[in-house]
């Protein structure tokens, strides 16, 4: 039995192909032909693949991979930019839809939930399939025509494997005696939290399916992992899984980046550099007012042109969703970056967020950054620092250009 209690009756909703499914709905003379969704949509430009629907997975083009590459593996796909607001709007319709059949919803990002069906009246007809149709219609009808899949099982860890083996448009249940015949034969790293690197060290003892796992000696999995990770391991293998549906969820940051066309130098491109961090810094001000939320701390994030990436922190005294005060903080941490390499990638992040109506004037983060920008920075906030320590280069740019001294936009 599931943690010691009375069985539950978990699901785990994910929409298929998302973003792509999306865009098709709007453009239905797309169906049928293979779509790839990334960064601006031009497929010669830097940029990762979102998502591609499951005519452009045929051609091996999956999330993650560059635009480039996705544009050599199928020359003829369709390529369209990035809509997060237009996949917002669809996430809010989808879980509205679900709220009507049960209030026990846990937020699992843009596309995905875990809904406890375990009190839901007719959950016991069909072992859940009765409900599991239904949510799927709800979904269908409330977004204008998307598809989900959807896993029923006694827990998360189940339900969230489950709801795979019908993808798309699937619905899958599972019970615990079908362990040893339906999970059980899957690779370990289909669990939900063993990531490639536990994955390879499982390998190298000879453990690759989950029934493998199962049938380890705890004695040989602690020796290679540990006390408590490897009663994890054991007790996943088993199915065993009793965290409860976190129904509120809290966001933990609210974030936005962008890959460049090509690399930017922070002092010799600093207009460029600027105006991007004052867009990006309002449009996480905008998110974070809109979800509802004040901001403690921002963030600022760079990827530079060796793929090294850098972040700064800054506190803000009073948690604020204030685009003013976002973007002051945001150049408070872009001065405190290196800015010898050329940088690739630009990103403002929220976090340490409070619901807004909550008092925020503790003072406890009063306009001090963490202790890591502080010990990793150059010299803090002024131009000097950096000129000293890299005279030649620095005088080449004019002093002005150097710094940000304020924001450009007020
Ligand atoms: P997923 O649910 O992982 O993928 P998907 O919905 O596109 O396809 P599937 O049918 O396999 O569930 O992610 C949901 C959305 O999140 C996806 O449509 C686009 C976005 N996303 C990214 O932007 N980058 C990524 O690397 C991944 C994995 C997803
Ligand atoms: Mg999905
Ligand atoms: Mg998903």
């Amino acid at each position: 039995m599931d943690g010691g209690g009375p069985e539950r009756r978990i699901a785990h909703l994910d929409m298929d192909a998302f973003f792509a499914s999306v865009e098709l709905l709007r453009r239905p003379e797309l169906r049928g032909r293979p779509v790839v969704i990334g960064g601006r949509g031009d497929p010669r430009s830097r940029g990762v693949v979102s998502t591609a629907n499951y005519e452009a997975r045929t051609f091996g083009i999956h999330s993650a991979m560059p635009l480039r590459q996705a544009l050599e593996r199928c020359p003829h796909c369709v390529f369209l930019p990035v809509d997060f607001d237009a996949y917002r709007r669809a996430s809010r319709q989808f879980k509205e839809a679900l709220r009507e059949v049960t209030d026990q919803i846990e937020d699992r990002g843009i596309d995905e939930v875990y809904l406890d069906l375990t009190d839901v009246a007719g959950i016991d007809v069909d072992r859940g399939a009765a409900i599991g149709r239904l949510l799927k219609t709800r979904v269908f009808d409330a977004t204008g025509g998307l598809t989900c899949s959807i896993g029923i099982a006694p827990n998360k860890l189940l339900a969230k494997m489950t709801s795979e083996f019908d993808k798309p448009d699937g619905l899958a249940i599972l019970e615990y005696d079908e362990l040893a015949q339906r999970v059980w034969p899957l690779p370990a790293r289909k669990i939900n939290g063993i990531g490639p690197k536990a994955d390879q060290r499982l390998a190298t003892i000879g453990i690759r399916t989950i029934g493998e796992l199962a049938r380890a000696e705890p004695a040989l999995l602690r020796q290679h992992f540990g006390p408590n990770y490897s009663l994890w391991l054991h007790q996943v293998a088993h199915g065993r899984d009793d965290r409860p549906i976190a129904t509120s969820s809290p966001t933990r940051s609210i974030s936005r980046e962008t890959t460049f066309p090509s690399d930017l130098h922070i002092r010799r491109d600093w207009h460029q550099v600027a105006a991007l961090l004052a867009q990006l810094a309002r449009q996480v001000a905008d998110d974070v007012r809109r979800k509802g939320y004040r901001a403690r701390t921002i963030g600022v994030k760079v990827r530079y042109d060796d793929f090294k990436a850098a972040t700064r922190d800054q506190g803000l005294r009073d948690a604020s969703d204030d685009p003013v005060w976002v973007r002051r903080a945001a150049f408070e941490c872009l001065s405190r970056l290196p800015t010898e390499r050329r940088i690739r990638l630009l990103g403002v992040r929220a976090s340490s967020l409070v619901p807004a109506g909550t008092a925020t004037s503790d003072g406890s983060n009063a306009g001090t950054g963490t202790a890591a920008s502080a010990t990793t920075g150059p010299a803090p906030r002024t131009a000097a620092g950096t000129a000293q320590s890299h005279g030649r280069r620095a005088r080449e740019a004019p002093d002005d250009d150097r710094q940000p001294p304020l924001p450009l936009f007020d």
